[in-house]
């Protein structure tokens, strides 16, 4: 039980699952303003929980050479990465032509990576370095660009700490993946599994959970800040 790869698709389908009710409820009772917020989260989490419910089913799985690809787990990733993205993105209201970019740039990751694993040969390596370089200019534009655009914001202490999560979790990713059967092959699917598990439920749900903690937070300071400057409103 414990040693096969589909109990811990089955842990991260719980995980996911969870994640959805809780972000999902928030969002029914949210106010307006913060909808976007609760709306995104929910979509990152429910997508994830279809990906694991298929991969615990043993759906969407293909088989190159003697390894298996997961599709569903890069399909997840190419949808939810970049609503993590946006989420970051909304916190810090960045223009439409640089949450593109990083959209953008984000894409070429998850598709280099999935050409990666489709590959028998070698020659996959040559799309992992595209993703590789991809994720490199995708770092430098939160670290950069994103950041600045964060300055001064009430919401710039939470991005960066949800920012540092994910710049730190999301590089664990290639080397996982170099090191799993569709790299080098030095890592059994079912460590593989568990890692992408883990690692899956903290950038999403707990990524979730500390922005609706720290979300909490905010909107309370900002309302007493502006209650106490303008007292006619209380
Ligand atoms: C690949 C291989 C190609 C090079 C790079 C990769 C990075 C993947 C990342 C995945 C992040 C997934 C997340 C899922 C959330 O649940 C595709 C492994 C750089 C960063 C955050």
């Amino acid at each position: 039980m414990i040693g096969e790869p589909s109990t811990w698709f089955a842990v991260g389908a719980v995980g996911m699952v969870f994640g959805t009710a809780v972000f999902g409820i928030g969002l029914v009772r949210a106010d307006k303003s913060v909808r976007k917020y609760y709306a995104t989260l929910t979509a990152i989490s429910g997508i994830a929980a279809v990906a694991y419910v298929l991969m615990t089913i043993g759906i969407g799985s293909v088989s190159v050479g003697n390894r298996m690809v997961l599709v569903p787990r890069y399909i997840d990733w190419l949808l939810t990465t970049p609503l993590l993205l946006l989420y970051l993105s909304l916190l810090v209201d960045a223009s439409r032509s640089l949450v593109a970019k990083i959209v953008a740039v984000n894409v070429v990751v998850i598709l280099g990576g999935l050409g990666a694993a489709l590959l028998p040969g070698l020659e996959r390596f040559i799309p992992f370095a595209i993703g590789g370089l991809a994720y490199l200019v995708l770092a430098y534009l939160l670290l950069g660009p994103l950041t600045e655009r964060a300055r001064g914001q009430p919401t710039e202490s939470l991005f960066r700490g949800l920012r540092n999560l994910t710049v730190i979790l999301w590089s664990i990713y290639p080397i996982i993946w170099l090191l799993s059967p569709s790299g080098f092959d030095l890592l059994t699917m079912l460590t593989n599994v568990l890692l992408v598990v883990y690692l899956d439920l903290v950038t999403k749900v707990g990524f979730g959970l500390i922005a609706v903690n720290a979300g909490a937070v905010l909107r309370e300071q900002l309302k007493s800040r502006s209650d106490a400057s303008s007292p006619a409103s209380s």
